[in-house]
């Protein structure tokens, strides 16, 4: 824990976001939050002692000013969010009430509490694991139900039992290894590499598996789909189609489009991302060439690309470079302007062996199909056990060790200790069952004060 963090002060903190609300909470939790609360907050009809978790109206006092009207409520440890004596005070939501009564809190003896310093004590305390702390964090900043629901599944303990049953596995396998180094006589060499080889590949397949960096990316940041095609084929008026808003510039003239616009949008409950892009051509115009160079570098790291053809006209040269481009990519090719008499069919494109859809960016009526194979890629969290950039790191760490465990096994049976270890404390970083406080703090750092 960070200098001057005591897990045994009571701590305080504005708990809902900044700006202009209904409501604005302000929290505190440790020993002294109740002393603190009736220190400020007066509740009418002067009950004495406050029941646990039951709600007063009443109001806040600076000495004999009234600072607002408002409600109060005392959750006594351990039926708490951090399992320590919790108050709340739910005031008018502007930033001057909620200010003045956090200061009133530190004057009676509080401290600010720090970033996510409220989930740590729920998590020093017992209540949940690191994982599902920062599923804590995941829910809040969750940008679409697909990163919501995975958040709940991981603050449910989801992750959590994955990786406990991975470990639990894993002392199963150190166990025999080390039956076999303690008792040779009893379990021979050939025994225990016939026993564990097997189960070590098993087990690192396994979290290999579950530890998807590319599934754990879309869902936290969104798909990233990139329009790519020449200039004019009609790239910017399917962005705006696609995000149902005017967002690219779009005129007759090839061209148009310079710069990278991108733009967000939910499709079946995902996030998916959208890349214009300038029109792919050799030019002279050197604020266009860098304008390609951008749109290259947008198809380099999209991860999934629609190539935008204009079906009602011949293909061009550059149309057959980026087909080529395309294909051996997860790639779609589009055949737009299809409300005009069309010139390419689906059957000249075919070679490439991608998918071909016909489409109008003029009649939003024909991009269902293509909204529909959007939502279908960018949905990745259904089986996905590991969904946090962190967990997915150790458990691809923890899965090497297992490899090398194995590999070492092949000189000595002994040699794969040290692998095993590691493999072990790897996994348990994810629970933070044995973790650094270096480790605890990094991950309480990306939370927002108040939680
Ligand atoms: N009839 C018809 N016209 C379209 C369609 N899609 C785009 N257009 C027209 O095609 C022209 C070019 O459209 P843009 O969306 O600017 O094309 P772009 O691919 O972004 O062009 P650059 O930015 O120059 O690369 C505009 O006049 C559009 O109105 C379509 O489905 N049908
Ligand atoms: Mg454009």
């Amino acid at each position: 824990m960070k200098a001057g963090a005591e897990m045994t002060d009571t701590i305080a903190a504005v708990a809902t976001p900044p700006g202009e609300g209904g409501i604005g909470i302000v929290r505190l939790s440790g020993p002294g939050a109740e002393e603190i609360l009736l220190r400020l907050f007066c509740p009418a009809g002067k009950p004495g002692r406050l029941e646990s978790h039951r709600l007063y109206y009443g109001h806040v006092k600076d000495g004999a000013v009234t600072v607002d009207e408002g409600m109060a409520v005392v959750m006594r440890a351990p039926r708490s969010y951090t399992r320590e004596d919790v108050a709340e005070l739910q005031l008018h939501g502007g930033q001057a009430v909620l200010q003045t009564a956090l200061r009133l809190c530190l004057r009676e003896g509080a401290r600010l509490a720090e970033p996510g310093e409220f989930t740590r004590r729920a998590f020093e305390n017992g209540r949940i694991d690191l994982a599902q702390a920062e599923a804590v964090m995941a829910l809040i900043s969750a940008r679409s139900e697909q990163a919501r629901q995975a958040a709940v599944r991981q603050l449910e303990g989801g992750a959590s039992a994955f990786i406990r049953e991975a470990a639990d596995e894993l002392y199963r396998i150190q166990a025999a290894v080390a039956a076999c180094i303690d008792y040779p006589e009893e379990v021979s060499e050939e025994e225990a590499l016939a026993d564990v080889q097997p189960r070590l590949a098993a087990l690192s397949q396994h979290l290999e598996e579950a530890a998807d960096e590319k599934a754990a990316r879309i869902l936290q940041n969104g798909l990233q789909v990139a329009l790519c095609g020449r200039p004019n084929v009609g790239k910017s008026s399917l962005l705006n189609a696609v995000l149902r808003e005017d967002r690219a510039i779009v005129t007759p003239v090839a061209g148009t489009t310079r710069d990278i616009v991108t733009g967000e949008t939910i499709l079946g409950g995902c996030l998916v991302r959208l890349t214009d892009t300038a029109g792919v051509r050799d030019t002279e115009d050197t604020v266009e060439r860098l304008g390609v160079e951008r749109a290259k570098k947008a198809m380099r790291e999209a991860d999934l690309l629609l190539l935008v053809l204009d079906a009602s006209q011949q293909l061009t040269e550059e149309d057959r470079l980026l087909l080529e481009e395309c294909a051996g990519q997860d790639a779609v090719i589009l055949l737009n302007k299809g409300d005009l008499p069309q010139t390419v069919f689906a059957e000249d494109v075919s070679g490439y062996g991608l998918r071909v859809m016909n489409i109008s960016a003029s009649r939003p009526e024909t991009l269902a199909p293509l909204r529909a194979l959007l939502a279908e890629k960018a949905r990745c969290a259904d089986s996905l056990a590991l969904t946090q950039p962190r967990h997915v790191e150790a458990a691809r760490r923890a899965a090497a060790h297992l490899r090398s465990a194995a590999e070492a096994m092949n000189t000595a049976v002994d040699l794969c200790s040290v692998d095993l270890l590691a493999a072990q404390s790897a996994l348990a970083e994810i629970t933070g069952d044995a973790v650094e406080e270096r480790l605890l703090d990094r991950v309480f750092e990306e939370f927002c004060v108040g939680k």
